[in-house]
């Protein structure tokens, strides 16, 4: 069939169409997220999205877990940009495409950046918090996940910034992690994108014991090596513990994360 085979030689994407982060909403405004294809524009566009090397809109395998591709996604350069937005609002992660067969956890992490310099920042020294999680709703073989919410979600994942949270600049890193190959070894694909923010307002939350991307997962972490085709009753989202940062102010009273 050679139209096929010339398509797919023009569009690689259309081997491997997992996805990737194309825009982020943050108070109401869109930014655009990185596409690969952007390094070959002059001048090559400034983005808060960190710039990836991934055309093929491809995956980290466990095998890289430890390596520096995991902290914000294949060869990453940072983002020469931020996303304003105020401390306790909602950002929406908008993605290009994603199959419904990858089900799996999605994950938002949230790192100060050193010297509140997060253009020149070093990934792998990037202390990380666990801010967001949802992983599997109901069911087994293969269940509900909070992936076909997002894929129902016109492909898109809204998060809440802490609302307590010190006025900064910081590196969210949201990850999609795709378990539908996670029975066998090296079969999870994490999908990470790393985006710069500034955080304005009057918090107070200065974050701290935070842990590096590289320390997140291990290949045999039951969240990590894990068959999504078998009965199953439960799930364990992989990574260092959620921290339950308060979401909003109420009363003047700050709410803790409770969902
Ligand atoms: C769905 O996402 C696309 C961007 O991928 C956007 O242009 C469109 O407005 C969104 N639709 C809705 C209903 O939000
Ligand atoms: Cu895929």
């Amino acid at each position: 069939m050679a139209p096929l085979t010339t398509l797919l030689t023009l569009f690689p994407a259309l081997i491997a169409a997992h996805g990737h982060v194309s825009g982020i909403v943050a108070d109401g405004k869109w930014y655009t997220g990185w596409n690969a294809a952007m390094r070959y524009q002059n001048p090559v566009p400034v983005t808060a999205a960190w710039q990836v090397d991934n055309l093929d809109n491809g995956f980290v395998t466990p095998s890289g877990f430890q390596g520096a591709d995991i902290v914000c996604h294949k060869s990453s350069k940072n983002g020469g940009a931020y996303v304003p937005v105020k401390a306790g609002s909602k950002v929406t992660f908008q993605w290009d495409a994603w199959p419904v067969s990858h089900k799996g956890p999605i994950i938002d992490y949230i790192a100060p950046c050193p010297g509140n310099d997060c253009t020149t920042a070093s990934a792998t020294s990037l202390l990380f918090t666990k801010f967001a999680e949802g992983a599997w709703k109901s069911g087994s073989d293969p269940g509900n996940w909070v992936t076909d919410d997002f894929v129902k979600n016109n492909i898109s994942w809204t998060t809440t910034i802490p609302s307590d949270l010190a006025p900064g600049n910081y590196v969210v890193r949201h990850e999609i992690i795709a378990l539908h190959a996670a029975g066998q070894t090296n079969g999870a694909q994490s999908y990470p994108q790393c985006i710069n923010f500034k955080v304005e307002g009057e918090g107070k939350t200065v974050l701290s014991g935070g842990v590096k991307a590289t320390a997140f997962y291990k290949a045999a972490d039951p969240g990590i090596l894990f068959n999504l085709y078998s009965k199953f009753s439960g799930y364990t989202i992989p990574g260092p513990a959620l921290v339950k940062l308060a979401r909003r102010e109420e009363r003047g009273h700050a709410r803790q994360w409770a969902e």
